[in-house]
């Protein structure tokens, strides 16, 4: 994929700097390490008989979601509307379910379904209809597939100042469901079934058209995430995911798919996609786009020296194969080394070693996807589009300002 690969054995070198002090000043002996006492006086119990049947994190670690755009959620009438995730203290590329984003369309209750009681309903331009069971639909051949969500409304403005306000509705998860190709070839779809409708329980339906290309091709028709059924918040016990397409099309809670013969105006569609053709036109598919979580907005370096930067790359076009790094504003670019495999319409991990000299400095990051297409400046965008800001899905390169005194602030203009 023509990565540069970081040279090793320079790394190994400022790494015994790293030791000797020389670069991190504030580093302690090991002699001034807690004792191993095993658990502190006055603390959570963790050897309880409720913690070691299901455990918890440790009080120390608080990492939270937070309501999107400054809307209370829950609200006053206990409605839920979008949450998203911090980002900021992410490693890895598994958002773990408890943190991952909560997107519901114009606010809702969690339901709260039996499992038992649950029927997933197939029908409309097909041979025959269908109504399935959670037992029966695990019975099936089963895939499991690592997969983002995102939100269309996840977009950056300067007013944000964390990476979790400016990129938080995004996650990704490990999925196991049935592919929903699987489900449509038991019932028969019928000629001219060129969409469907897939709806979800509530009483304001979470329904949305989509076209029978992707339904054949790689939509999940999920009951897991994580290793665990699907949490209520994202859809227990079922729920469609439609990798790469923006996060509105995932429809959670799923009881009905219509096989229809054309594009449905539906609730969720309704007011959400664009009048214009062109817009329109770019709302299904994500983009190539990456974000920097560490440095990021809001955090602190402590002091000059080594540091690696890391952060998160997807789009969904396929698969990340190139992620780029700029340390002055977008001057200068350097391949960023990709963290394990990228998977298709997957957050990808990239990391890229730097040492700050403690002058000012502007991070930013740019990907490449599998397509060959590459994530634009804001300036590009604007500039695409004949005016100021961002249209569409908002794909564009996140600036995070690192000032001297080591603060790290939102950069856009
Ligand atoms: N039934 C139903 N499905 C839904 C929604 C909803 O409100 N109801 N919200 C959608 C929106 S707007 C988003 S962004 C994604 C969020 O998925 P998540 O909550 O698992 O992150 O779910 C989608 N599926
Ligand atoms: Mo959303």
């Amino acid at each position: 994929m023509g990565l540069k690969q970081p040279d090793r054995r320079a790394f190994l070198k400022r790494g015994a700097a790293l030791a000797g002090g020389l670069s991190l000043g504030a580093v302690e002996p090991a002699i001034g390490q807690t004792p191993a006492s095993g658990q502190s006086v006055e603390g959570q119990d963790y050897s309880s008989e409720e913690l070691i049947a299901y455990g918890q994190r440790s009080r120390f670690v608080t990492s939270k979601r937070i309501p999107h755009g400054g809307r209370p959620s829950p609200d006053e009438f206990d409605l839920v509307f979008h949450v998203a995730a911090p980002l900021q203290d992410s490693v890895g590329v598994i958002t773990p379910s408890a943190l991952h984003y909560v997107g519901t369309t114009r606010g809702s209750f969690v339901p709260d379904i039996d499992p038992k009681e649950h029927r997933l309903m197939i029908h409309g331009m097909v041979d025959r209809d269908l109504i399935f069971t959670m037992e029966e639909l695990k019975r099936l051949p089963s895939v499991t597939r690592l997969h983002f969500i995102e939100c269309a409304g996840n977009r950056s403005n300067r007013r944000h100042t964390t990476v979790q306000e400016t990129h938080g509705m995004t996650s990704c998860a490990e999925w196991t469901g049935v592919l929903l190709s699987t489900l449509l070839e038991e019932v028969g779809v019928q000629d001219g079934g060129t969409w469907i409708v897939a709806e979800g329980v509530e009483e304001v339906k979470g329904a949305s058209s989509l076209p029978m290309a992707k339904a054949m091709d790689d939509i999940l028709v999920a009951y897991a995430m994580n290793g665990e059924p699907i949490r209520p918040q994202q859809g227990f016990p079922l729920r469609l995911v439609v990798p790469g397409f923006e996060g509105i099309l995932s429809v959670k809670w799923l009881r009905r798919i219509k096989v229809v013969d054309r594009f449905y105006m539906t609730y969720n569609d309704y007011g959400h996609l664009r009048r214009d053709p062109d817009d329109a036109a770019l709302s299904y598919q994500i983009g190539p786009k990456s974000v920097i979580t560490f440095p990021s907005g809001g955090q602190q370096l402590p002091g000059t020296g080594f540091y690696e930067v890391s952060g998160l790359a997807w789009s969904g076009g396929g698969a990340v194969s190139r992620v780029e790094v700029s340390t002055d504003g977008g001057e200068s670019w350097m391949d960023a080394e990709i963290r394990g495999t990228p998977h298709r319409m997957a957050h990808t991990r990239f990391s890229f070693n730097w040492t700050w000299d403690g002058t000012e400095a502007e991070l930013q990051s740019r990907c490449t996807d599998e397509l060959g297409q590459v994530q634009p400046s804001r300036a590009q965008v604007a500039e695409f589009w004949g005016r100021p800001g961002v249209r569409g899905q908002d794909n564009s390169i996140q600036p995070w300002r690192i000032a001297s005194d080591g603060s790290v602030h939102n950069a856009i203009s």
